[in-house]
This record gives C-alpha cells, structure tokens and sequence, in this order.
C-alpha cells in the first residue's frame, strides 16, 4: 500500500498496474524496463502535461478527425495502463484499434484482446492471423491486419522508431506517444505527444469532445499551427530547465 501522503503516489501506483499487467500476461518483461526508462522522463516533465504536449494533443486530435482510416495500435503496456481510456478515445474520434507487439507471442495477443473486449471494444484487428507486412521492418511489428494496411493516420502510444519511420514511408501520418523527446520515435512521428500515456489519452477524448462539432474551423487551425520539430525543441528546452 502506498501511503495516501506520499509525493509520488501516482507514480508509484502506475508501476504496480504494470506489474500486475506483467504477472497477468499482458506486459513484456521488457515493458517494465521500457516503463522505469518514461518514468525517469516524466520525472524531469514534473509528472504533468505541459504546454506543448496539449498543444500537440490538440492537433493529433484534429489529425484523427480529419482522417478517413484513422487506427490506434495497442502494446502490452498500454492495454495494462490504460484499456478503458482506449476505447473511449477510439469512440471519440471514430478508430480502429489494432493490438501490435514487438515481443510478439501470440497468447500475449489473444490476452491484451481479451483486456480490451473487457473494457469495452466490439471489434479490433491484429490478433492471430496478419496478412500484411511493413516494408523495410524486421521485427515483429512489421505483421499487420488490414486495418493497419488500410490506414492514412496511426496512433502509435510507446513505439519503437524503426516502425514509426516505416510507417511514414508507407505515407502514413504517425501520431506518437513517448516521454522522451529526444527518442527516434519522437523524431520521426508527424506529431510526437511528451506526455505520459495515462494523461494523453484522456486528454486527446476531451480533445474530441470538445472540439466534435467545429470540425473544420478550429481543427484546421490547431492543425495548421502545428510543427513538430519546433515543438519538440521546445520540450527538450523545458527539461534542461530553459524556459
Ligand atoms: O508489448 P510489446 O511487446 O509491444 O513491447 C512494448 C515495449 C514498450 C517493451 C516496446 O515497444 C519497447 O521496447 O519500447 P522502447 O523501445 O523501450 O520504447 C518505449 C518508449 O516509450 C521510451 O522512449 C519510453 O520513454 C516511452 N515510455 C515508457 N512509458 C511511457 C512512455 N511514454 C509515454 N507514456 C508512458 N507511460
């Protein structure tokens, strides 16, 4: 039990989901390096959204909006943080969800699916047979459903830089999730969130709600605004304590 007083409470209460999501099958081994390395960026963020990950979760938003095939592609650490949050989102914004691992096994599949039907979601993609694959990627990422194939916008939450930089050779738009600002992800995604999973997911829904009936107008113009070299430079200045 964590005391109720204790400073980083919540912190330390996301560490004990991921290891029960571990011994329920759901999380990597590795997940929980992968984890402790977000945590220690989190850290140096304050633990909170800053300015510039509301601002890039504005326009992921609009991205997502605007797109015909939007998908967001679930790991073994997001289905253990953040199942019911998923769903929500991808009822917002219209998405598919598609379970996607680098450690891939194909039980692990079949539990993070089992985990998101029980938080809600009727249909996902990605579990058992994918008859499609990412060019230029070895890794197990490369095996993807239809959904994936067909889609012009992904939401990639806590990803590994090869597959973002092959899915933006696809032509795909890639909206990415990672604490780390300076990670390969976080460079080569179209938009690049810094900002813990747990607290960008729920934002992007309120996003989504807020902004539903103004597609065109104030979606467009977070869109527009939006660079993501500048706003990741000035995520990397805000750590160093810059600004
Ligand atoms: O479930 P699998 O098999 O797909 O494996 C998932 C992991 C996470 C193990 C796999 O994708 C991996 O090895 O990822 P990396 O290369 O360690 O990258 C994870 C990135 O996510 C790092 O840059 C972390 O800083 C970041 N990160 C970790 N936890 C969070 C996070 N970013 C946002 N929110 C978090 N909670």
């Amino acid at each position: 039990m964590i005391p109720k007083t204790h400073p980083r409470k919540a912190s330390l209460e996301l560490r004990h989901i991921l290891v029960e999501g571990f011994k329920k099958g759901l999380v990597a081994q590795a997940g929980l390096i992968a984890h402790g390395r977000g945590e220690a960026f989190d850290y140096l963020l304050g633990e909170k959204t800053i300015p510039e990950a509301r601002k890039a979760e504005e326009a992921a938003v609009a991205m997502l909006f605007l797109a015909k095939n939007p998908v967001i592609s679930v790991n073994g650490n997001v289905a253990a943080l953040c199942p019911k949050e998923i769903v929500k989102l991808a009822e917002a914004v219209d998405a598919k969800i598609e379970v996607n691992l680098f450690y891939r096994k194909v039980d692990r599949e079949k539990k993070i699916a089992a985990e998101l039907k029980k938080a809600g979601v009727e249909k996902m993609y990605g579990v058992g047979s994918k008859p499609k694959r990412v060019k230029g990627l070895s890794s197990h990422r490369a095996l993807i459903d239809e959904a994936l194939w067909n889609s012009d916008v992904v939401l990639v939450p806590l990803e590994d830089g090869d597959r973002t930089e092959a899915l933006v050779n696809m032509g795909k738009k890639v909206i990415a999730i990672d604490l780390n600002p300076m990670s390969r992800t976080s460079k080569k995604a179209t938009i690049t969130i810094v900002d813990n999973v747990v607290r960008a997911i729920p934002n992007m829904t309120k996003n989504a709600r807020r902004i539903e009936g103004k597609r065109n107008t104030e979606l467009m113009e977070s869109f527009r605004n939006f660079r993501n070299k500048d706003n990741l430079a000035k995520v990397v200045k805000r750590v160093r304590g810059k600004i």
